[in-house]
């Protein structure tokens, strides 16, 4: 019965992608850097605001030789935002339909990507520059068994500006991490969660090296401005990585993790990309940005439907960490047998042929009502996407991996956790 988990283990074993040859352990051994991009939404990548690149870093990041970029990665974050991304790439469970896992389910049984890579020697450690208990990070890292966790307390000798709204710049809080991550033991896998292009997006005019938008709608127009200083940022951060020399070993993971404008905007972002926001654009405009960076790999810009729930297999098939026996609702977007459907957490989708929307079927290519001929093949993927949230759900709400334990895998103790600011 399904108490128990055997559904959801028969589901994950049969849903599984095999993965790629061609890139099954192509990372191996390396550190992992997760970076994520607070609000960062696919449609700033290669966009010109007045004839400017907004993001001219990443924009060099998609066409280099050892990155590989998504440009189909889509969020499917909901009540629980940055968190629900967090919970995805860690775990490849989906967020809850309300409120957010974080919060609620921070005692649960889980078998994350940190404590994964713990039995592969690995350390790992997450920087964020705001308060620890935001999100209730402090509590439910220790369920994801993170061996550090730097928050706000790690970052000293603030000056003006170095503060936004949810912590420390990005620009200071790279820079005084970079002595924090290289005293990590390696291999290390870390995240460092950026602040500063946060909405409402305001930022010390001084700071700025771009204009604003001019559409009126000031949410819109600032978020320019504090996506050019992330871009910037994140530029100095790969600096540091070189200059540190453990760029030649690491791989970096950088994904947008919800949307930063939203569809209330609707009206001003029709201005900003000259064009009407239809259902199936408005479901475009969820599209994130997803860069794999591995030295030694040839890089690519792949064009796969796939979501966030698909990050964590994707990223340990790189590394050579196989993910069969382990319940996970994602799979490889590198496999070959990767499905290409991106459920949303309100039961929507996409995928190449079609787009749910409210109920509604939609062709993306005309953005028209899908033909009563059509719907057959759009049922099968709404059930399939429908089964995967039910699945998800009763695994979270029914904290069904404690009764679980993947051949080959330590359980956590989140008793053994215990972050300080300066580790001994
Ligand atoms: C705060 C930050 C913001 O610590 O991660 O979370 P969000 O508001 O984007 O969910
Ligand atoms: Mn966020």
């Amino acid at each position: 019965d399904s108490d128990d988990g055997t559904e959801v283990l028969n589901y994950t074993k049969s849903n599984y992608a095999n993965p790629n040859e061609a890139y099954f352990g192509a990372a191996e051994g390396m550190n992992v850097v997760y970076l994520h991009l607070e609000s960062f939404q696919t449609f700033l990548m290669d966009y010109k605001l007045n004839g400017e690149e907004v993001t001219p870093f990443l924009n060099s990041m998609i066409d280099d030789e050892e990155t590989l970029y998504f440009d189909n990665f889509f969020h499917q974050t909901a009540q629980g935002k940055t968190s629900d991304a967090e919970f995805m790439l860690e775990n490849s469970l989906f967020g809850l339909p309300k409120g957010s896992a974080f919060i609620t389910k921070g005692q649960n049984t889980y078998q994350a990507a940190p404590a994964m890579l713990k039995d592969k020697g690995y350390t790992s450690a997450v920087f964020h520059g705001n308060n620890g208990t935001f999100w209730n990070r402090s509590e439910i890292y220790k369920s994801f068994g993170y061996d550090h966790f730097f928050d706000i307390e790690s970052y000293t000798n603030l000056e003006e500006g170095d503060m936004a709204e949810y912590g420390v710049m990005d620009k200071p809080f790279f820079e005084q991490s970079a002595p924090l991550l290289e005293s990590l033991p390696e291999p290390f896998y870390t995240k460092f969660i950026t602040v500063a292009h946060h909405f409402p997006y305001k930022m010390d005019q001084n700071l700025t090296t771009i204009g604003k938008g001019t559409t009126g709608d000031s949410s819109v127009d600032d978020y320019f401005q504090t996506a050019r200083y992330a871009d910037e940022a994140i530029e100095q951060f790969f600096t540091q990585l070189e200059e540190s020399g453990l760029a030649d070993n690491t791989m970096v993971v950088m994904y947008g993790d919800h949307y930063g404008i939203s569809d209330n905007h609707n009206q001003a972002m029709e201005q900003v990309l000259s064009k009407e926001i239809t259902p199936v654009e408005n479901a475009k405009l969820q599209r994130v940005p997803l860069f794999i960076h591995v030295p030694g790999v040839e890089g690519d810009i792949n064009h796969t439907y796939g979501g966030q729930i698909d990050l964590l297999p994707t990223v340990m098939h790189l590394l050579g960490v196989e993910t069969q026996n382990y319940i996970q609702l994602g799979t490889d977007l590198l496999s070959e047998e990767h499905e290409e459907l991106v459920t949303f957490r309100n039961g929507d989708f996409a995928s190449p042929e079609i787009y749910s929307i409210g109920d509604v079927f939609y062709d993306p290519k005309s953005g028209l009502p899908l033909e009563e001929d059509q719907l057959e093949q759009a049922k099968v993927l709404q059930e399939h996407g429908n089964y995967e949230l039910y699945l998800s759900d009763q695994v979270v709400n029914g904290d069904l991996l404690r009764f679980y334990t993947p051949n080959g895998f330590t359980p956590v103790d989140p008793a053994d956790y215990n972050y300080q600011a300066n580790p001994a």
